[in-house]
Formats: structure tokens, sequence, C-alpha cells
């Protein structure tokens, strides 16, 4: 619990120093820090058992897609660990490929406590879902689930019964709910990525062809929802 607090810390501290970096630029447009901002974990890479490797570049490469056709919107990758292994692997890309780091960044906290532990303010927060959209299981969705409340599971249903690997649905939150009220944000987007994993349904068997088309399906789905509420 202690070095998850250190790292939200050290995650609030670096926010800061490029905001004041923002600041001072004159260059920049300054407004980097007031974009309105997706949140989102790295689909399908934990319980999923996606490549790392293979899924950074799905990362950084749909993610240069989506900010060249899209202005004014930034994207965040977040993970719980700063030893996050996709954190290191996405970071280096995104620095070779010199993607602006007011429209992307990494950032390391729990994706339920972005504003309240690490000053992060988000508009979105992608959800790694499982097909039913059901609460509970895992990883970030019973995370999300758990913290939003009931209200996330009534208004998930209102919208969608299941999901299709590759696409995603952008659920309205209920300004009941703690998600909305604490951290400030207004909804979360379900996305069910590809499943290597045989002890889950609808296992890949190692087919990273389709695996790696589902997973570039899944994040253009998710940016696409995202600028659809945000813009
Ligand atoms: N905050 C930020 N990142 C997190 C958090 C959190 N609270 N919790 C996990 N991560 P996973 P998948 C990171 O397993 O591989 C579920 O049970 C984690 O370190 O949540 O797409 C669903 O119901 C990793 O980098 O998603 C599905 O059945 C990333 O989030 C299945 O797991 C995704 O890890 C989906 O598996």
């Amino acid at each position: 619990q202690q070095s998850i607090m250190k790292f939200f810390k050290k995650s609030a501290r670096e926010e800061n120093s490029q905001k004041e970096k923002e600041g001072a630029s004159s260059s920049g447009n300054g407004a980097g820090n007031e974009f309105p901002t997706l949140a989102f974990p790295s689909i399908s890479t934990a319980d999923f058992q996606f490549d790392l490797d293979k899924a950074s570049d799905i990362i950084v490469e749909s993610a240069q897609d989506f900010l060249k056709r899209v202005d004014n919107v930034r994207l965040a990758l977040v993970d719980l660990s700063d030893k996050s292994r996709i954190i290191s692997l996405v970071r280096e890309k995104v620095m070779k490929k010199g993607i602006d780091s007011n429209r992307f960044i990494t950032f390391v906290g729990d994706i339920t406590m972005l504003y309240s532990k690490g000053g992060l303010r988000c508009t979105a927060i992608a959800n790694a879902a499982n097909w039913r959209l059901k609460p509970g299981g895992g990883g970030v969705n019973a995370a999300i689930f758990k913290e939003a409340g009931e209200a996330l599971d009534i208004a998930t249903k209102e919208r969608a019964e299941t999901l299709n690997p590759g696409s995603s649905v952008a659920v309205p939150l209920p300004s009941t709910s703690p998600l909305y009220q604490r951290e400030g944000v207004t909804h979360v987007i379900h996305v069910l990525g590809p499943n290597m994993n045989p002890q889950r349904p609808n296992y890949l068997q190692n087919d990273y062809t389709k695996g790696c088309k589902i997973l570039r399906d899944a994040y253009s789905s998710l940016f696409e929802s995202f600028a659809s509420v945000a813009c």
C-alpha cells in the first residue's frame, strides 16, 4: 500500500512538473493539461496474456494515428506499478516516434483514483472488460466496477448486453457515482480485447494474426468512442 502511495506521489510530481513545462513553453500551446483526457489500461496484456512487445507497438501506432486525426485531446496509458513493462516499452517507442508529450502520456497509478491520488484529471477511463460486461473477475474490470458502484452496472446494461472482441461501448456515468463525484470522470468506455489465455472463453490459440487485428480494432474503437464523447 505504501509503495503504491509512493508511485502516486511521484506521478503527481511528474504531472506538476509537466504543468510547469507547459506553462513555461513558448512554442507549445500551453493547454495540454486542459485537453479532455482518456486514461486507458493496456488492453489484454495481463489476464488475457497478449504479448507485451506486440501490444506496445499497437498502442503507440493506434495512438499516433488517432492523435493525427483528432486535435485537442490527450491519451494516458495507465498501469499500477512503476515497474510495469508495458509502460517502459510504450515510453521508449513514443519517444522514438517523437509523439507530442502534451498529447500522449504514461502514468503510474490506480485508474480509479487518478485525480484524487495522482492529480490527473480524466474525462473518460477505459475498462478492459469481459464479453458479458460483468462486474468482478479481476484486474482493472473488478477495480472500475467496484469504485463506480452499482450505478455503472445499471448504466452499462442500458447500453449493451455483450461486447464483441475488438469493439467498445461508452457508458455515461451517473452523477451519483463516486468515480464521477470524486474523480471527475464522466464516461467509462468498456473495450474487449483479444484473449490469448486458454483458461478464458474464446481463446485465440496463439493466433497473433487474428489477435493483433482484434487489438488494433479494440484501440481504434476505444479512441473513436472517446472522441465521440469528448469532442
Ligand atoms: N489501475 C490501472 N491499471 C490496472 C488496474 C488498476 N486498478 N488493475 C489492473 N491494471 P487486466 P486484460 C492493469 O487483466 O488482460 C478481467 O478479469 C494491468 O496491470 O485487467 O484485458 C476482465 O473481466 C494490465 O496492464 O485486463 C476480463 O475477463 C492492464 O490493466 C479480463 O480480465 C489490463 O489487465 C481482461 O484481461
